[in-house]
């Protein structure tokens, strides 16, 4: 018979769930005091202890260090809130993706995830946990406010300190525990899963996997090369791309999930996938893509290393949508894009006459649209692309509808690009990003940037930089009314909308571990066949300059240029430099007193 105890504990004021869970230095969990106790408390706490008897909560993790000390405590303090069936992935891996899908195969309550997903891993790396509901996807801003507030009254949790799990064996387990307050059915329910199973067997109902198997290993097969960057996507990968769709195994690499990551960043793009980048230079594989710690974020490049750009990536995957056999199902109900990410989606929404959906920064946002089947396919600049399937970002997939449209129009990822250009237009988009900023000067700046943008005179205001000048015609801090429940999303992110269409926008990120981090996005149409290759840096510039002026950023951060600068769709330079090229690139655009790193 496994003891309840009841352990008092002081509440912690930071425990407030970011754009995507709580994330904070692997010290921090492990350092304070009942700090992991108290947040996994509060999240359980959520769960209404009527339900609690019946429910069961997922639980998998990317893999990295601290996750498996996070999941014995999972358990042990579910079991002791009266959870009693909980499926954990053998040996706590499960992507975000096979989360999602899993708490919707099974009708699970919700689901914990263990992951800092793009962040650095190890011992002096970061940790994160998220909540997610039956629906599968992160929970909606009600319930993380709701999470917050218990934190911060908590004075003690219940927890079944004797209640050890074997996660490698896949399997039942039960447990006898102690009644606690003679409410809770005393069993305990366990079953560790395989972590890829349900997964793969979801997307063989959303994808032609014969198509793809003959793309991929058919007589005139395309070479893919696929990084899963230590991160949890590498038994996905493993099993489903090279087992079942025959690709050769050398087509995918570091695919052991590792605690640290290899010590790198599991984040896919044109920086931490360098090696990707270049063996995709090379000129022998067709496909590549990179995907993130917990799999839900995807990089995609053509060949030669050629670059598609995530906000284009989710307008190709629109403009091909029929090559899914998923939603020649379902049909198309809906379009969706976070605020920041460009306006390439509007352009083949308007073209295809659907409805398109413009959400805050963040998953949670797209949930209620796809519950109440008005959106099938979203994606973020943040290199999240994603449908309907499930209710998260979903790196596999999107790799898989990409193979699925190379496969229809037999045309390499390059030309599919440039076509969709010609025929949409190009939204050229840069991101510009100011890391572990002192908090107070960045929230101050932010502050009086909106009063300035708020003054009557702004609207209708010209601003120049060089021979290039704009009409402001919105300025506002988004704010977001869900057309679904009616609830309200405010302070989304400041944004400046000129009267061509050129938007900047500026937000503070809230999934940084340490400080604030200032995210300035420029976003420029053009339609003109003639200017749709020209430089993005050089079409960015005069934006670039009017909203370091308008921001007075460098000056008030005490910066004198951006940790990393985003610049996306670059696509000659990436094609053509090589390492050294872009190395040299970095030093001559960042100065030396921070960490720099740019993305071209
Ligand atoms: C960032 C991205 C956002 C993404 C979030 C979670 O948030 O901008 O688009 O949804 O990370 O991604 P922020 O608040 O730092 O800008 V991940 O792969 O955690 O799950
Ligand atoms: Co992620």
């Amino acid at each position: 018979m496994v003891k309840i105890t009841t352990v008092k504990t002081k509440p912690y004021g930071d425990q407030k769930p970011g754009t995507s869970g709580l994330r904070k230095r692997v010290t921090v969990f492990q350092q304070n005091q009942h700090y992991a106790e108290n947040f996994i408390q509060s999240i359980i706490s959520v769960i209404d202890p009527a339900e609690r008897q019946a429910a069961t909560l997922v639980v998998g993790g990317d893999g990295r260090f601290f996750m498996k000390d996070a999941i014995q405590l999972i358990v042990q303090i579910a079991a002791a809130n009266g959870i009693n069936h909980l499926v954990i992935g053998q040996n706590g891996i499960m992507s975000t993706p096979a989360v999602s899908c899993v708490i919707r195969k099974i009708k699970a309550v919700g689901g914990i995830i263990l992951t800092a997903s793009h962040n650095p891993g190890g011992p002096n790396g970061d940790f994160g946990i998220k909540y997610n509901i039956s629906s599968g996807g992160p929970a909606p801003e009600g319930i993380t406010n709701k999470i917050f507030e218990i934190s911060k009254g908590l004075q003690e949790y219940h927890i079944c300190p004797e209640l050890k799990v074997d996660l490698s064996k896949i399997g039942k387990q039960t447990f006898d525990v102690e009644t606690f307050n003679n409410e809770y059915y005393p069993i305990i329910y366990l079953e560790i899963v395989d972590s890829v199973e349900a997964y793969a067997e979801m997307l063989r109902g959303i994808f032609d996997f014969a198509a793809l198997k003959t793309l991929l290993s058919g007589d005139k097969h395309i070479n893919v090369r696929l990084d899963a960057m230590h991160g949890v996507v590498g038994p996905y990968v493993k099993k489903i791309v090279c087992e079942e769709l025959g690709s050769p195994a050398n087509s995918a690499v570091n695919c052991v999930p590792q605690e640290d990551f290899g010590g790198h960043h599991p984040d896919p793009n044109l920086t931490y996938a360098a090696d990707l980048v270049k063996t995709m230079k090379e000129g022998e594989y067709d496909f590549g893509a990179a995907f993130d710690g917990d799999g839900d974020r995807n990089m995609v490049l053509g060949k030669h290393g050629f670059f598609v750009n995530p906000s284009d990536s989710v307008a190709v995957i629109a403009a091909n949508i029929t090559s899914i056999p998923y939603f020649q199902k379902t049909g198309v109900k809906g379009l969706a894009r976070s605020m920041p990410t460009s306006g390439a989606l509007d352009n083949v929404a308007k073209n295809l006459k659907m409805q398109l959906f413009e959400t805050p920064t963040g998953w949670k946002f797209f949930g209620n649209l796809m519950d109440a089947g008005k959106l099938s396919l979203c994606g973020e600049e943040s290199f999240g692309t994603g449908s309907d399937h499930i209710r998260e970002k979903d790196g596999l997939w999107a790799v898989l509808a990409w193979l699925s449209i190379l496969a229809t129009r037999k045309q390499s990822v390059e030309d599919i690009m440039k076509d969709h250009w010609q025929k949409f237009g190009r939204n050229f988009f840069t991101r510009y990003d100011y890391e572990e900023v002192d908090s107070d000067a960045a929230n101050k700046m932010i502050k009086d940037l909106e009063t300035a943008m708020f003054d009557p005179s702004f609207k209708g205001k010209k601003l120049s930089s060089g021979d290039k000048t704009y009409e402001v015609a919105v300025a506002d801090n988004f704010a977001y009314t869900d057309p679904v429940d009616g609830s309200v999303s405010k302070n989304q992110g400041l944004r400046i909308i000129f009267s061509d269409g050129s938007r900047i926008i500026f937000r503070l990120s809230g999934t940084g571990s340490a400080g604030a981090t200032v995210r300035l996005y420029i976003d420029s149409y053009e339609k003109d066949p003639q200017k749709i290759y020209q430089d993005p840096q050089v079409m960015l510039a005069p934006l670039v300059d009017i909203a370091l002026k308008v921001s007075q950023l460098h000056e008030r951060t005490g910066r004198s240029g951006p940790t990393s600068v985003f610049v996306i769709c670059f696509f000659f330079l990436v094609a053509h430099y090589n390492a050294f090229n872009m190395y040299a690139f970095h030093v001559c655009v960042c100065t030396p007193t921070y960490n720099a790193h740019t993305y071209l």
